[in-house]
């Protein structure tokens, strides 16, 4: 099992950083890099530093980490939307995306850290990072408070990292799609269209992207029409301020700005908390009813006031905690559930990884005994599978894909 997963790693490395999945997404995607660095830290310290180094060199000026670095040895139009859609190049000469995804980095910075820390301290791998990871965020907690609450606001259903999910549904009726005959998909070429978002969620995606494009990305001047704090998104930095403390502290830094940081923004995130779960908050329409994964991943922030409850859900029809594959991306009793479709149903490992931290963190250990035992199974039997059936456990999307080797092989180790 060990070695299948690394197999998978070293499959997926291209010298410097790893693809998601070499057929799907022949990039690299911010989000997905914090999670194969947890990994991969198990392999080698070495390359798990250097695959955060490598998305830390595409960063803005502005502090913000793109959600996709391209890379200039693939070919342009291999993935849509590619290089000459986003038409974002940094001042490193690094061509990237302009949206973002959820902030996982610190927390794989830190972990990466503690996987060797002799080596790390040797290489200086904390004292590169952590101004980096700090203007990450700083932009976040900035310029994204676009609701003036304190929390971080997603402008594009790409940067919540679940991009199909039912949460957005409403938000995202109110988007005119780009015509379909305006850009053509690559990623049906390499998955079953039953198990990805349809035509009318990428016109319309194509099309919010293009709104902030031609805006030159600038969140002051942008007319967002989607504007969201997304539960998940606000806890991995809560998560990630946390792990910056611990970093700081390593750095015989004061640790203390970013501990108040992690208190003002898991306050304000109680306020998303209602009827057991914490839903997203649309800052420009009603509120979002839709029970979603991103309402349980809370589940990590240290010392959540709504953990018992939270996990009285976890454990409820809803999302079948040790009943059913892993936990679903949406709640099994909604009427938008889809067992196979992307994230309108179908249980994903990286989401796991996230409800297992927070079960152990809380004390449950025979869930998280379970859930870790059905990542390791689920991880073999589907070869690695992007995301499974949650009844089934059967395979679905891409398979020899990197992060569900990365958590399989943290979780082992
Ligand atoms: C999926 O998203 C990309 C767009 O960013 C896509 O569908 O083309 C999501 O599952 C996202 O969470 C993930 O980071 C990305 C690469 O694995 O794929």
């Amino acid at each position: 099992m060990r070695q299948a997963a690394e197999k998978v790693l070293l499959g997926n490395w291209t010298g410097h950083s790893t693809v998601p999945s070499r057929s799907l997404y022949p990039h690299q995607w911010s989000w997905d890099s914090a999670f194969i660095a947890i990994g991969l830290r198990h392999l080698s310290p070495r390359r798990a530093q250097v695959e955060l180094e490598s998305l830390l060199g595409s960063q803005w000026s502005d502090g913000r980490i793109p959600h996709i670095s391209f890379s200039p040895a693939v070919a342009r139009d291999a993935y849509f939307p590619g290089p000459d859609f986003w038409q974002a190049t940094t001042t490193g000469g690094v061509e990237t995306s302009g949206i973002i995804q959820p902030p996982v980095h610190a927390l794989a910075a830190w972990l990466t850290h503690q996987a060797d820390e002799q080596e790390s301290v040797r290489r200086g791998f904390l004292p590169r990072v952590y101004p980096k990871l700090v203007a990450w965020h700083t932009y976040l907690r900035t310029r994204r408070d676009l609701g003036g609450r304190g929390l971080v606001a997603i402008v594009h259903p790409w940067e919540s990292g679940m991009d199909n999910s039912p949460a957005w549904d409403a938000a995202l009726a109110r988007v005119t799609p780009a015509p379909l005959d305006s850009f053509t998909r690559r990623d049906t070429d390499h998955a079953s269209p039953g198990d990805r978002p349809t035509d009318l969620d990428y016109g319309r995606y194509v099309q919010l992207a293009a709104t902030y494009r031609d805006h030159a990305y600038d969140d002051a001047t942008t007319p967002f029409q989607f504007a969201l704090e997304d539960p998940a998104f606000n806890a991995l930095l809560i998560a990630s301020e946390h792990a910056l403390a611990d970093i700081a502290e390593a750095l015989d830094l004061d640790p203390a700005h970013h501990l108040k940081a992690a208190d003002e923004l898991t306050a304000a995130l109680g306020e998303l908390f209602a009827d057991g779960l914490f839903h997203a908050r649309d800052l420009r329409g009603t509120p979002v009813t839709a029970g979603t994964i991103s309402g349980l991943i809370p589940l990590i922030v240290p010392g959540l006031p709504q953990a018992a409850e939270l996990l009285t859900t976890a454990r409820g029809d809803r999302f079948g905690l040790g009943r059913v594959h892993l936990v679903p991306s949406y709640d099994l009793t909604g009427p938008a559930f889809e067992r196979g479709r992307y994230w309108r149903g179908p249980s994903w490992f990286n989401t796991a990884w996230l409800i297992h931290r927070g079960l152990t963190t809380l004390g449950e250990q025979q869930h998280a005994d379970q859930l870790r035992d059905d990542v390791l199974k689920l991880a073999e039997s589907t070869d690695f599978a992007e995301y499974v059936d949650p009844y089934d456990g059967s395979p679905r999307g891409a398979q020899t894909f990197s992060w569900t080797a990365a958590v399989a092989l943290d979780l082992l180790s």
